[in-house]
């Protein structure tokens, strides 16, 4: 942080509200203000590494307190600014596109454009905007790009409630947003943590999640979430799960879409979110004939990038693996088979022999 603030004779709570108002004229959907004690989410997160629910996520382990102790991480903060930016956008479909196996399913946060410099250039915004009012004031942004609690600070600044998926819901938005920050050295007033927990006697999400990665209320093994699997995961996806992941070919969302909170989403008009490419409805063909090529330019800017194109034809494969059987299926795994990565080329080889079950089912039939 650049310098102690000279905050002597401001008005911290009116100057609380104005952020907040000024959060929203940016595009926020909400914000709330938190003091950095997580003394309660520290002991759950160590628990939760304890028992090896981050599998490969060595980044999730590696900074000690520092995620959990947000001085620690940036000298100085006694305050987190957290905001919330609502991502689906208008007319897309969901649990359609999951109920037609030869379409792939890419999570709704990753259609469009990546949120994370969109929300870190708004938070800056916010930031100098304060700078005006204030002068110069230590602060630092974060979205999701460091050892950051998001989802405890975002429920101590009243954003919401852990639901039993462990998403951070709004009882009037649901869980279908982002989570950003603003660490500072302003002591404003804090806002009331949320402590109602709406959830109730309902666990939709547990019963519906394909892989049972939601271990106990509140917690989910990493290691069996589709998300992990299809995003984190660098190797192989372990076989038990290949089924279970249905046409789910970049992360997942089915714990938020049986949520009933879920029909309360705030739909977005961010020119960025909006699906790029048919990426909310193409079939796993189409996507699955990009060549490497393709691949590069037309996910320039999205988060599915970030996995390569190694392990997106990995997860495409498993998909084509669980579609019913067709000639086209086989013949595009088929085609697969040389492709120079053994990774792939396992992925695919399991596929092809779903693919040839079915058709000698198909066959035994007729
Ligand atoms: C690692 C990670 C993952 C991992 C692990 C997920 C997990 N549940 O931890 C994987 C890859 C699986 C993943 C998947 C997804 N993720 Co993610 N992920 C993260 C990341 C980087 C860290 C999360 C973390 O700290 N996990 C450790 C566990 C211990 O913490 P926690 O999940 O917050 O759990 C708390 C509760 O379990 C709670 N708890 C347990 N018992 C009890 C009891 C009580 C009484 C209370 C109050 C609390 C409580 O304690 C924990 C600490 O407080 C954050 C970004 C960040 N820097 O924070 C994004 C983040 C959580 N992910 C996000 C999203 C959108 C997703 C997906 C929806 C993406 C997708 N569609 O595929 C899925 C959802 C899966 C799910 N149901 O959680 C958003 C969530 C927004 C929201 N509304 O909550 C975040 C905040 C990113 C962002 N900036 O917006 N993710
Ligand atoms: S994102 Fe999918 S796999 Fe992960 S916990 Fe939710 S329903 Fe289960
Ligand atoms: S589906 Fe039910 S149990 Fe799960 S988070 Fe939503 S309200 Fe809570």
């Amino acid at each position: 942080m650049p310098t102690p603030s000279a905050i002597t004779d401001i008005d911290l709570g009116a100057l609380a509200d104005r952020i907040k108002s000024w959060g929203r004229e940016l595009g926020f959907q909400q914000l709330g203000i938190t003091d950095v004690d997580l003394a309660e989410d520290e002991q759950r997160l160590e628990r939760w590494l304890a028992d090896g629910h981050h599998g490969e996520m060595q980044f999730m382990a590696k900074h000690g307190r520092k995620r959990t102790r947000p001085a620690e991480l940036e000298p100085g903060t006694v305050r987190v600014i957290s905001a919330r930016l609502d991502y689906l956008p208008p007319e897309v479909e969901t649990t359609k596109v999951l109920g037609q196996p030869t379409r792939a399913y890419v999570s709704r946060y990753a259609t469009g454009r990546d949120y994370h410099k969109l929300m870190r250039k708004r938070l800056q915004s916010l930031a100098r905007m304060i700078e005006a009012e204030v002068g110069p004031f230590g602060y630092r942004a974060f979205v999701d790009s460091a050892p950051v609690m998001e989802r405890a600070l975002a429920r101590k600044a009243g954003l919401g409630w852990f639901g039993k998926n462990a998403m951070l819901l709004n009882p009037k938005a649901g869980s279908l947003f982002f989570l950003g920050e603003l660490y500072t050295d302003l002591p404003l007033p804090v806002d009331e943590p949320f402590e109602h927990e709406h959830c109730g006697s309902c666990s939709a999400c547990r019963s519906a999640c394909p892989t049972g990665a939601i271990v106990d209320d509140r917690i989910v093994d990493a290691r069996a979430c589709i998300s992990y699997l299809t995003i984190e995961l660098h190797g192989a996806i372990p076989e038990h799960y290949r089924e279970a992941m249905g046409n789910r070919v970049f992360g997942c969302d089915d714990c938020q879409l049986v949520c009933p909170f879920t029909r309360f989403t705030r739909v977005s008009n961010e020119v960025d979110f909006a699906p790029r490419h048919d990426l909310d409805r193409a079939s796993l063909l189409s996507l699955f004939g990009w060549s490497e090529e393709e691949f590069l330019e037309r996910t320039a800017g999205s988060p599915i990038r970030r996995i390569g194109y190694e392990r997106w034809l990995r997860n495409l494969a498993i998909g084509l693996g669980n579609a019913p059987w067709s000639r086209a299926v086989e013949a595009a795994l088929l085609l697969r088979l040389a492709y120079p990565s053994d990774l792939v080329r396992e992925h695919v080889r399991w596929a092809l022999d779903r693919q040839r079950d079915k058709r000698q089912a198909t066959i035994a039939v007729a």
